[in-house]
C-alpha cells in the first residue's frame, strides 16, 4: 500500500516548476525495509536483516520519514529518508530531498571534530535520500525528557562542547581560509535557509497566514508586531543569518535535535546532536541562541506547572552551555591556522559579540515557536489555562532579551530576568 502511495505522491513533483525534480524515488516502508537492508551488505555487522523483530516509524519532526529497526539480538539501525515535501504541511509544500545529503555531509564533517557528540553514520543512499545511522533508542529526545520534568546533568555542557568544537573546526580559524571557502560551496542550503528566514525572522512580525496562537495571546502577538525595536533588531539578525558565513552550523539545534542518556541519578552518560539538515555556513551565535531559546521554552513550561526544582535546574542550563562553549573555544583558539592579525585581543571581541548575537537569536527563536508555524511541544501540550501565561512569558522575555543584551549580556543575569517575567505572567492575568 505504501508503494502505491509513493506513486501518487511522487509523480506530481516531476512537474513542479522551479522546484522540478530530476528523478523519482521509492519511499521506505514496512514492506520494503527488509530487502533494502539486505541489499546493503556493508551493514551486515550492524543488523541481521534476516531476523528483524521490530520496526517502527518514529519521525516526529516536520520533514522526514524515520524508521528504527531492531533484530532478534537487540541490535538496531535508524533509516532516515527525506521526503520531497514538508511533512508537517504535506505535498502542497514541495521541498528538495537534497537536504538529506546536507545532513549526511555535515554529520560526517562534524564527527571529525566531535565524534562522541553525533550519531555514527553507516552510509548515505544518494538515489533514495536515505541516511543509515546509529540507533540511539537507548537515549531520549531531550525535549521529551524536559517536558516530563527529568534531569540530565551534563548535557548542556556537552552541547556547548559540540558547538565550540564543530564551529571552530569549520571556521576560518580551524580550517584555514582556503578549506573554509571550498567547503562552503557544497554546503549551500537555499531552500532550508529560506524556511528559517521566513519562519524565524519574518512572519512572526507580520499578520502572516501561517501564524497562530490562542485568542487570549493575541494581545501579546500584536505587542510583538508593534514593537519597532524588536522588528529592527530582527532585520539585523536576519541579515547576519543571511550574510555572516562564519562556520558550518547545525542550523536547527533545538532540544528536539539532541538525544540524551543519563544514569539513575540523572548524570550524563551520552549526549548527541543529530538532524542537521538545516546546516549551512552561518553566524556562530545562531546554534547557541537556538539552545537558549529552547531552554527558555522548557523553563516556561516548568514554571507554569509549578515544578520549582525542575525550573531551577533548567535555569542553570543556558549558563552551563555558554561556559562550556567559551572554555572549549578558548582552548582551541591557540591552534588557529592564521595568527597574524587574528590576535588574542580580537578573540575577546569575537566572544563578546557571539554572546550578544546568541541572545538575539534566542529571542527570535522563542517568538517563532509561539507565534509562527511549527510550535514546540513544551508549550503546545500545556492545558490552555497554563498555555496562555506560559506563551505570554516567552514573548515578553524575548522582548526583554532583545533589548537587555546590549546593556548586560551576562547569561545568568538574563536568565533570572526571564524567570521573573515567566513567574509574573504564569497565571495569564498579567
Ligand atoms: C517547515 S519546517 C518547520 C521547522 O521545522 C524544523 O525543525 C525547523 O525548525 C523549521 O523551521
Ligand atoms: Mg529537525
Amino acid at each position: 500500500m505504501r508503494d502505491c502511495a509513493w506513486i501518487q505522491l511522487v509523480s506530481p513533483y516531476l512537474l513542479v516548476g522551479s522546484k522540478k525534480m530530476s528523478q523519482t524515488y521509492e519511499f521506505i516502508s514496512a514492506d520494503n525495509i527488509k530487502s533494502y537492508l539486505a541489499s546493503h551488505r556493508e551493514i551486515s555487522s550492524v543488523i541481521d536483516h534476516e531476523s528483524i523483530v521490530d520496526l517502527k516509524e518514529v519521525g516526529d519532526g516536520n520533514l522526514n520519514l524515520v524508521f528504527i529497526i531492531k533484530d532478534k539480538n537487540g541490535k538496531g539501525i535508524v533509516l532516515k529518508q527525506a521526503l520531497p515535501y514538508v511533512r508537517l504541511v504535506g505535498p502542497s509544500w514541495p521541498m528538495s530531498p537534497d537536504r538529506a545529503r546536507i545532513e549526511y555531509e555535515t554529520t560526517m564533517v562534524h564527527s571529525k571534530a566531535a565524534a562522541h557528540l553525533v550519531p555514527e553514520i553507516y552510509f548515505y543512499d544518494q538515489d533514495r535520500y536515505i541516511i543509515a545511522m546509529e540507533d540511539l533508542s537507548d537515549h531520549r529526545v531531550w525535549r521529551t525528557a524536559l517536558n516530563q520534568g527529568d534531569f540530565d546533568n551534563g548535557a548542556a555542557k556537552s552541547v556547548g562542547e559540540y558547538i565550540a568544537k564543530v564551529l571552530f573546526a569549520t571556521s576560518i580559524f580551524g580550517a584555514g581560509a582556503y578549506e573554509h571557502y571550498k567547503s562552503m560551496a557544497r554546503a549551500i542550503n537555499p531552500e532550508l535557509c529560506l524556511i528559517t528566514e521566513d519562519l524565524v525572522f519574518t512572519e512572526p512580525y507580520f499578520p502572516a497566514d501561517r501564524n497562530s496562537y490562542l485568542p487570549e495571546n493575541e494581545v501579546d502577538a500584536k505587542a510583538i508586531e508593534n514593537d519597532k525595536q524588536m522588528v529592527l533588531e530582527m532585520g539585523e539578525l536576519k541579515y547576519k543569518f543571511m550574510t555572516q558565513a562564519e562556520a558550518l552550523l547545525h542550523g536547527d539545534l533545538h532540544t528536539g535535535s539532541v538525544m540524551v542518556k543519563s544514569d539513575e541519578n540523572g548524570n550524563e552518560i551520552s549526549t548527541r546532536a543529530f538532524d542537521s539538515e538545516f546546516s549551512f555556513y552561518g553566524p556562530i551565535g545562531f546554534d547557541i541562541g537556538a539552545c537558549f531559546a529552547n531552554f527558555y521554552l522548557a523553563l516556561a513550561r516548568s514554571i507554569a506547572l509549578g515544578r520549582d526544582e525542575h525550573a531551577e535546574y533548567i535555569s542553570r542550563l543556558p549558563e552551563e552551555l555558554w561556559a562550556s562553549f567559551e572554555a572549549n573555544m578558548r582552548a582551541l583558539w591557540p591552534s588557529r591556522v592564521d595568527k597574524r592579525v587574528f590576535t588574542d585581543e580580537f578573540f575577546e571581541k569575537l566572544i563578546k559579540q557571539w554572546k550578544v548575537d546568541a541572545i538575539g537569536f534566542a529571542a527570535a527563536k522563542m517568538t517563532r515557536r509561539i507565534v509562527g508555524l511549527a510550535k514546540a511541544s513544551d508549550i503546545q501540550t500545556l492545558d490552555p489555562s497554563h498555555r496562555v501565561g506560559a506563551a505570554r512569558g516567552v514573548l515578553q522575555s524575548a522582548q526583554k532579551l532583545i533589548r537587555e543584551r546590549h546593556i548586560n549580556s551576562d547569561i545568568s543575569y538574563l536568565t533570572l530576568q526571564v524567570k521573573k517575567i515567566m513567574t509574573d505572567t504564569k497565571t495569564g492575568r498579567n
